[in-house]
C-alpha cells in the first residue's frame, strides 16, 4: 500500500481496486461498500459466502476480515452432498451473496444477507480495507491468529477438511510473495481462477488488495481476455498449468496474446506442476518464462521462483522468505541433508505460513504435524546444489489433481457407490495433456447386462460433489483387482 492510497481524502482513495468485467471498485468505493456489511456481519460466528467469480465475492470477504469473522467460502457448484457437508461442518450463521443469486435449499436454514455493490459510494473517501477497519467494526479481540478463512480441501479419504486459515498467514504468505516478486501496489493483476480457494481468493484477490494494487478477474479463464489485459496495462498474470496449457495451444495461431505475454512483467503458474513442454512452447513463442511457485490450501505458499531469480522449467523454485523447508526421509522425520538433485524426501514446512488446523478434526490435525511442529504436505521432492527445489510426485496415490483443483479418490468412490448401478467401484488419475490428470472411474455394475453409462456417472458425481471432481473415462470390469486382504489393487488398475 503506498501513502497516496492509504490516505482516505488522498487520491489512493479513487485507485481502482477490483474490476471485473465492466464493473469496477476503486478503494474508496470498496471501502464505502465493504465497512456497513461489516459493521452488519461483525456479530455473526461464520460467514459463508457464496463465491461466484463476481465483484460481490472479493467485497463479503473484505468485509469478513474487516469485521475479524471467519468466511467459508462455497464453491457455487458444489453439489448437494458436498455443500451439505461443509455447511454443517462449519456451521456458518449467515451466507452472503449477489443480489438475486439463486441459492440451493441445502442453504435454507442461513440467514441470507445480500452484498450490494452498487450502493452510491461515489466521492466518499473511507480508508482502505489494507489500512485496517474503522473503529466502529470489528472485534476488539481480534489478534494475528484469529481465524481469517476456513478452505476446504480433500484428503485421500472421506468428506473434504476444512483448514483454518489464520489472519497471520494469510499477511505473512502475501508479505513474502511481495518480497519475491518485487510485487507492489504499481502491479495489476490479472486472471481467471475460481475464488473459492486459496489461489484465486488469497493470492489473486487479497495479494493486490493488501499490495494497494488492482486485480481484473476475467470471470471465466480465456486467452482472449489474457490477452486484453495484457495490453491493456496488467503487469501480472495468474494461472493454474491447465490455464498455460490452453495458452501455449493458441499461441501458435495468436501474435496478438504472444505479444500481450511478452508485455507482462511476471507470469506465475501454480496448484499443480506446469509441463515443461507447456513452459518451453511458450518461452519459444514470447520470451518469457513462467515462474512457478508452490503451495498447499494449509500452508499457502512455500517456495517460488523469485523476480529477481533464474526462471528454470520444472523447479519451484526456493523457500520463501519465513519458511523453513526440509526433505525427509521414509520414516517422515530424518531430516534428508543431500543438495545433489537427486535425493528424493518428503517436503515437510514450518513458518508463519501454517494453517491453524483441520476444523473438528483434532486427529487429523495432529497426523499433519511431526512432533516438532513439521507440516507433512506429501508432496516428493529433490533439492539442486542450489537450493531449488524440485517436485517428483506425490506420496499418496488417492490424490488427484486435475486442472489445479486437488481431489480425492475416496470421495468419488463413495458418490460412485450410492448409484444403483454401481456395485463396486475404485478411482484413479491418468495423465491428461490438458488437466494434468484425469479421473478415471473402474466400476462393477450392479446389472453387467446395463451399465451405467460414463455421462450418468459423472451427472451422478457432479450433481452430489462438484463438476470438476467428475469422472472424465469409466471402465466396466468384472471385478476389481484385489490382494490377499481384500484391499483393492489399484497399480493394477492404472497399468493393467
Ligand atoms: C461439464 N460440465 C458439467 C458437466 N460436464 N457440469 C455439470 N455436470 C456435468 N456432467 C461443465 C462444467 O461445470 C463447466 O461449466 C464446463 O462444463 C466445462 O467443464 P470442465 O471441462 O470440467 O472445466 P473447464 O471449464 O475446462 O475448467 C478448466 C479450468 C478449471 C478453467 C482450468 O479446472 C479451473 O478453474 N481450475 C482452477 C483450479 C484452482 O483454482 N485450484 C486452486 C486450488 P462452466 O463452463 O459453466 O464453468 S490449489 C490451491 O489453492 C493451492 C494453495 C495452490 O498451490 O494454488
Ligand atoms: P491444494 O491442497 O488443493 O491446495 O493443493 C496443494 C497441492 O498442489 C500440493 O500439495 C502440491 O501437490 C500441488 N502443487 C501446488 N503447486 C504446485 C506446483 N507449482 N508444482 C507442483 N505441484 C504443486
Amino acid at each position: 500500500m503506498t501513502e497516496a492510497q492509504a490516505d482516505p481524502d488522498g487520491p489512493g482513495a479513487h485507485w481502482p481496486a477490483l474490476r471485473f468485467g465492466d464493473r469496477t471498485l476503486t478503494y474508496g468505493e470498496l471501502a464505502a461498500t465493504a465497512s456497513p456489511l461489516a459493521a452488519r456481519v461483525t456479530e455473526a460466528g461464520r460467514i459463508a459466502v457464496w463465491a461466484t467469480p463476481t465483484l460481490e465475492t472479493a467485497v463479503a470477504v473484505v468485509a469478513a476480515l474487516l469485521a475479524g469473522v471467519p468466511a467459508v467460502p462455497l464453491n457455487p457448484k458444489s453439489g448437494e452432498s458436498e455443500l451439505g457437508h461443509i455447511v454443517s461442518d462449519s456451521a456458518p450463521t449467515l451466507v452472503l451473496a449477489a443480489p438475486g443469486t439463486q441459492l440451493p435449499p441445502t442453504l435454507d436454514a442461513l440467514e441470507r444477507v445480500d452484498v450490494d455493490v452498487d450502493i452510491d459510494v461515489r466521492g466518499t473517501g473511507a480508508a482502505s480495507p489494507a489500512t485496517g477497519a474503522p473503529a466502529a467494526i470489528g472485534h476488539p479481540g481480534l489478534t494475528p491468529e484469529t481465524p481469517a478463512l476456513i478452505v476446504y480441501t480433500s484428503g485421500t479419504t472421506g468428506p473434504p477438511k476444512g483448514a483454518v486459515i489464520p489472519r497471520r498467514a494469510v499477511a505473512a504468505t502475501l508479505d513474502a510473495l511481495a518480497d519475491a516478486w518485487q510485487w507492489t501496489g504499481d502491479d495489476v493483476l490479472v486472471h481467471g481462477l475460481p475464488l473459492f480457494h486459496v489461489h484465486g481468493l488469497i493470492l489473486g484477490i487479497l495479494g493486490p488488495l493488501r499490495r494497494g494494487g488492482s486485480v481484473r478477474h476475467l470471470g471465466r479463464f480465456e486467452t482472449a481476455g489474457v490477452t486484453r489485459e495484457l495490453s491493456e496495462g496488467a503487469t501480472m498474470l495468474f494461472g493454474v498449468p491447465t490455464m498455460y496449457h490452453r495458452i501455449a495451444e493458441t499461441l501458435p495461431d495468436d501474435p496478438a496474446l504472444a505479444k500481450a505475454l511478452a508485455r507482462a512483467r511476471l507470469l506465475v503458474s501454480g496448484s499443480a506442476a506446469l509441463p515443461v513442454h507447456d513452459h518451453e512452447r511458450i518461452a519459444q513463442a514470447t520470451g518469457r518464462r513462467v515462474i512457478e511457485r508452490y503451495g498447499m490450501t494449509e500452508t499457502l505458499m512455500n517456495t517460488s521462483v523469485r523476480a529477481d531469480g533464474e526462471p528454470r522449467a520444472g523447479t519451484v523454485g526456493v523457500p520463501l522468505p519465513g519458511v523453513e523447508l526440509r526433505l525427509t526421509e521414509e520414516d517422515r522425520t530424518t531430516a534428508v541433508e543431500a543438495y545433489d538433485g537427486e535425493t528424493v524426501g518428503e517436503i515437510q514446512v514450518r513458518g508463519p505460513n501454517l494453517f491453524t488446523e483441520y476444523l473438528n478434526r483434532p486427529e487429523a490435525t495432529a497426523a499433519a504435524f511431526t512432533e516438532d511442529g513439521w507440516f507433512r504436505t506429501g508432496d516428493m521432492a529433490v533439492r539442486d546444489p542450489d537450493g531449488y527445489v524440485r517436485i517428483v510426485g506425490r506420496k499418496a496415490t488417492d490424490l488427484i489433481k486435475s486442472g489445479g483443483y486437488k481431489i480425492g479418490a475416496g470421495e468419488i468412490e463413495n458418490a460412485l457407490l450410492e448409484h444403483p448401478g454401481v456395485r463396486e467401484a475404485a478411482v484413479t488419475g491418468e495423465p491428461d495433456a490438458d488437466l494434468g490428470e484425469r479421473i478415471v472411474a473402474w466400476i462393477v455394475p450392479a446389472d453387467p447386462q446395463s451399465p451405467p453409462s460414463v455421462d450418468e456417472l459423472a451427472d451422478h458425481v457432479a450433481r452430489r460433489l462438484a463438476p470438476h471432481k467428475r469422472p472424465r473415462v469409466v471402465h466396466h470390469l468384472d471385478a476389481l483387482p484385489r490382494n490377499d486382504m481384500g484391499k483393492i489393487m489399484k497399480r493394477a488398475l492404472t497399468h493393467g
